[in-house]
């Protein structure tokens, strides 16, 4: 079995080259839930939504969020009658946040309802939130603690990053998380090129998540979300600079020290000294890693399938 851990767009992507490369049975997708938030009365599980629409090929591919072909009428109605409207969900999406608040509300977990709604998406392969735990990213900044959505979309991640907090303990991995990391059939673990420090440290901070990929028998590959000093998409560049971080997968490779054997970079990254110097004991392999076409995401999912292959 390979566990994926995916964050939001670029997490999505690559999970939909990985699923026509490994059947449903081979992997397992456990998604952050930091960016969770209740919202119109509604929760909202957006890197969970980005998963499921990108993999049942329903997504806004341009936006990277949300569904195609969205129409924004009940958003309109709540903006005139002077409600929040600085979250925009669509009249289809908010279907998938009224289905899940109603079975959550009935006392299901989170991870059997998104089950539920993986299903009757049409998804085969088991995705999983990485918690059912409520452990919601707040982002320490020079504007003060604020809420994930506050940081991320109201403020359009302005505010200078200082950090990530979360509320209470370290929460409990979700069922097929937990049954992964004590079972002996994990071959590799894939880090999405999500934003590591937004999407995949909430996922580190689940109970036990770290310290399974330090003390691993398995490989970790991870893609880089970095080309050439800069990212394809979202604010980990601003985040790295701010934390006075190199905005390059060099940093990058610092900042995940001891807990990935492999990194697919872009080939430019490879050839640059300063990433082989970085590697030391890490394994580094050059390819495209944009996953914009469907096509793309197939050649780098085939290429880490490839590179797992021969890893001996
Ligand atoms: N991102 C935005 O920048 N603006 C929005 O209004 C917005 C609405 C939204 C609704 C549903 C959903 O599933 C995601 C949505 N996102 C929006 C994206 C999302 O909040 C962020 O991209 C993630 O949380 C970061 O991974």
């Amino acid at each position: 079995m390979i566990v994926v851990l995916s964050g939001g767009v670029g997490g999505a992507r690559l999970c939909a080259g990985l699923v026509r490369e490994y059947g449903p049975e081979q992997l397992l997708i456990a998604v952050n839930t930091g960016d969770d938030f209740d919202h119109w009365g509604l929760r909202i599980c957006p890197d969970l939504d980005t998963v499921m629409y990108t993999l049942s090929g329903r997504i806004d591919e341009a936006q990277g969020w949300g569904l195609t072909g969205e129409t924004w009428r009940t958003l309109e109605t709540v903006r005139q009658t002077g409600g929040p409207d600085w979250f925009r969900l669509g009249d289809q999406d908010l279907a998938t946040h009224i289905a899940r608040t109603a079975l959550l509300g009935q006392g299901q977990p989170l991870s059997q309802v998104t089950d539920a709604l993986f299903r009757h998406a049409g998804i085969a392969h088991r995705v999983t939130p990485v918690t059912d735990a409520d452990h919601r990213t707040r982002v320490d900044t020079d504007a003060g603690l604020l809420s994930f959505q506050d940081y991320f979309v109201r403020l359009r991640c302005e505010p200078r990053f200082k950090g990530i907090r979360f509320d209470g303990p370290a929460p409990q991995p979700a069922p097929a998380l937990a049954a992964a990391m004590a079972s002996d059939e994990v071959e590799a673990v894939i880090v999405c090129p999500s934003n590591p420090l937004l999407s995949i440290e909430p996922i580190l901070a689940v109970e036990g998540v770290r310290q399974w990929l330090r003390e691993r028998r398995f490989p970790v590959i991870a893609v880089s979300p970095f080309i050439a000093g800069d990212v394809v998409k979202g604010p980990a560049a601003k985040i790295f600079s701010e934390l006075a971080m190199e905005v390059s997968t060099q940093g990058l490779m610092r900042w995940y020290d001891g807990l990935v054997d492999g990194w697919l970079v872009s080939p430019g990254d490879l050839e640059s000294g300063a990433v082989a110097a970085a590697a030391g004991s890490v394994r580094m392999r050059g390819h495209h890693i944009l996953l914009r076409t469907g096509e793309q995401r197939g050649e780098v999912a085939r290429e880490i399938r490839g590179w797992l292959a021969d890893w001996g």
